[in-house]
């Protein structure tokens, strides 16, 4: 909400907008969001980003040991039983990235896979 009126103010200034964004705190809100791995699958499963945002993922385990890797940002944790682990990170590019576990977790570990679907800043007005 805050980002959307932030946009809507710089769109309205023009070009004091350079201004605003030149001061990190507004210019790079963190987007957090909550993820559950669970035997087999991630959910959500597709995971929406903005290209450039700072990106903070809490994964919990709802069951047993999984991992979460997103192998082009060069992510790769382990989700202890039960616990939960905070990732950090920021999508360089636009596109989609895969989300796979990276611990065997049973018979169903291979299609254990999600989706981070990084868009660019103009295409996200929500
Ligand atoms: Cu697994």
């Amino acid at each position: 909400m805050r980002r959307i009126i932030f946009l809507a103010i710089a769109l309205a200034l023009g070009s004091v907008s350079l201004v605003l964004r030149a001061s990190p705190s507004r210019a790079n809100p963190v987007h957090e969001m909550q993820v559950v791995a669970r035997q087999f699958a991630f959910e959500p499963a597709v995971i929406q980003v903005t290209q450039g945002e700072l990106v903070r993922l809490v994964i919990h385990s709802a069951d047993r040991v999984h991992g979460f890797a997103i192998r082009d940002l060069k992510i790769d944790v382990q989700i202890p039983r039960g616990g939960e682990v905070v990732v950090e990170f920021t999508a360089p590019r636009a596109g989609r990235y895969e989300i796979a576990c990276s611990e065997f977790c049973g018979s169903g570990h291979g299609q254990m896979k999600a989706a981070l679907v990084s868009v660019t800043a103009t295409s996200t007005a929500r």
